[in-house]
């Protein structure tokens, strides 16, 4: 019988599933609903030292099994959150600077691929197609190869890849790129991330080559959630605190790829050029802390704090705060309620490789009165959501010029422009995209003998 393998660094929990927290987690379980049966393997999010037996943990719901297994302190440290996290993240966002690397990282990181494969190995059976995210996992196919896997295996790519004259700085960039080679189908997220492993391949002379297949939300549920909790007790206090005035709202995990040193001054510059918009507009930045154990996040963090603080402290007045700043997570319906209450969304990341807060924005507006999307270019949706303004997140004046625009655009520019997001949004959904991902592998793969 066919069966999806699904495997990630991290497993959600299936009782969190019907309300999760990321992008990933969203567009997958969106996946597993067309498949008859599904496995989803990787880490449990627990650190131990010692496994009994095989060391899996699993469960079954909903006619997916999920199988998760412990990682070791030290797997964990260099593994996830040095090689993967320290090394790979800021140079596939283009911060080459910020990469820290040691040997004994990428050693870890093989061996942490390595067991992922001897421990799904016993798990596969005949009929199988494996789906592996993202860019922690970037030699399973190969290890799994070795042991003797002949099932389809495809790779998808959550975060940008940089081009050939940046990814040269990873340290076994040649290797990394050949395990690559192993994977039958690898899908990025915009033509831009597609030609620049494809240049990456062709310049190795590895054979191999990547397709772009952006990755999109749920749009129609989303709305709907959008919809019931804009009613929302919760919901209406916030507008109610609004008196009136517009919000501008930002929802971005912690982390230094979001720009959002950058957002706050240019919103500064908002306030500064134009003294019409002081006291007369409400900026509330939704910023759950990520990755807080790494220092680089919590050197981040500080930064905002600090920044935020000289903002509020200069503009503010004693019936007015310019920024709102939660750095908690908050319930995905009630954040559907906000984007619906919200006049403009700033989304403005240095890179990035989709944005999912983007297109989440668009299908939760009302389309009798929708509000502006304010993106950054570097952000993998931008090319896919042209009618947004769209400003060089680098530079506040064009961020508080875009501003000043959004809080000026007349009604019928506004629902020209987000008709045509709308349209983007409902075509290419996390539907769409998983289904054409598996087509392709499924489709092009030959059984291997
Ligand atoms: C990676 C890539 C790519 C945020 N705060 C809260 C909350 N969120 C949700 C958002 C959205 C998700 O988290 C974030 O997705 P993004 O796409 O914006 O960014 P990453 O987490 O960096 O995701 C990215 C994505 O993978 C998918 O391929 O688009 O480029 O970096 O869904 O709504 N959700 C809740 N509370 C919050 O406070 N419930």
């Amino acid at each position: 019988m066919e069966r999806l393998v699904i495997v990630s660094n991290r497993v959600p929990d299936p009782t969190e599933l019907q309300q999760p927290a990321g992008g990933l987690a969203v567009a997958l379980a969106d996946a597993l609903r067309m498949e008859k049966s599904s496995l989803w393997f990787g880490w449990s999010g627990q650190i131990s030292e010692q496994q009994n037996g095989d060391g899996l943990h699993s469960v079954t719901a909903d006619r997916t099994t999920y199988v998760t297994t412990d990682l070791t302190r030290a797997q964990h440290r260099g593994y996830y959150q040095r090689y993967s996290n320290g090394i790979v993240w800021p140079l596939f966002h283009y911060r080459a600077g910020l990469m820290d690397y040691s040997r004994t990282d990428w050693e870890a990181y093989r061996a942490v691929n390595r067991m992922f494969a001897e421990k799904l190995m016993p798990l596969l059976r005949p009929g199988d197609t494996i789906w592996v995210q993202d860019y922690h996992l970037f030699l399973l196919a190969q290890e799994l190869r070795a042991l003797g896997a002949t099932c389809p295996i495809g790779f998808f790519l959550h975060i940008p890849f940089p081009p050939w004259s940046l990814f040269r700085a990873l340290p076994f960039a040649t290797d990394v790129l050949k395990a690559m080679a192993s994977y039958d189908q690898i899908g990025l997220q915009t033509r831009e991330d597609a030609y620049n492993l494809n240049e990456c391949f062709r310049i190795t002379r590895i054979e191999a080559s990547g397709r772009a297949f952006p990755i999109g939300i749920d749009p129609v549920s989303f709305a709907e959630e959008a919809i019931t909790s804009a009613e929302s007790p919760e919901a209406r206090r916030l507008q109610a605190s609004l008196r009136g005035k517009p919000l501008i709202i930002g929802v971005d995990r912690l982390d230094y790829s979001k720009g959002l040193e950058e957002r706050f001054l240019g919103y500064q510059q908002l306030l500064r050029r134009f003294p019409e918009h002081r006291g007369n507009v409400t900026y509330l930045q939704i910023t759950p802390v990520s990755r807080g154990e790494v220092e680089e996040y919590r050197l981040l963090r500080r930064k905002l704090d600090e920044v935020i603080g000289r903002i509020n402290g200069t503009f503010s007045n004693v019936d007015w705060t310019p920024i709102r700043y939660l750095t908690h997570p908050i319930p995905r319906p009630l954040l559907a309620g906000f984007y619906r209450l919200a006049d403009i969304a700033l989304v403005t990341p240095l890179r990035d490789g989709m944005n999912l807060v983007a297109k989440e924005f668009i299908a939760a507006q009302d389309e009798a009165d929708p509000g502006v999307l304010v993106l950054s270019d570097m952000a993998g949706a931008a090319p896919e959501l042209p009618e947004a303004l769209l400003v060089n997140p680098h530079d506040p004046d064009d961020t508080a010029d875009a501003l000043h625009r959004a809080l000026k655009m007349p009604e019928d520019e506004r629902r020209a422009r987000w008709k045509m997001l709308d349209n983007v949004v409902r075509t290419t959904t996390a539907g769409s995209w998983a289904r054409d991902f598996l087509a392709a592998l499924r489709g092009q793969t030959e059984p291997r003998m």
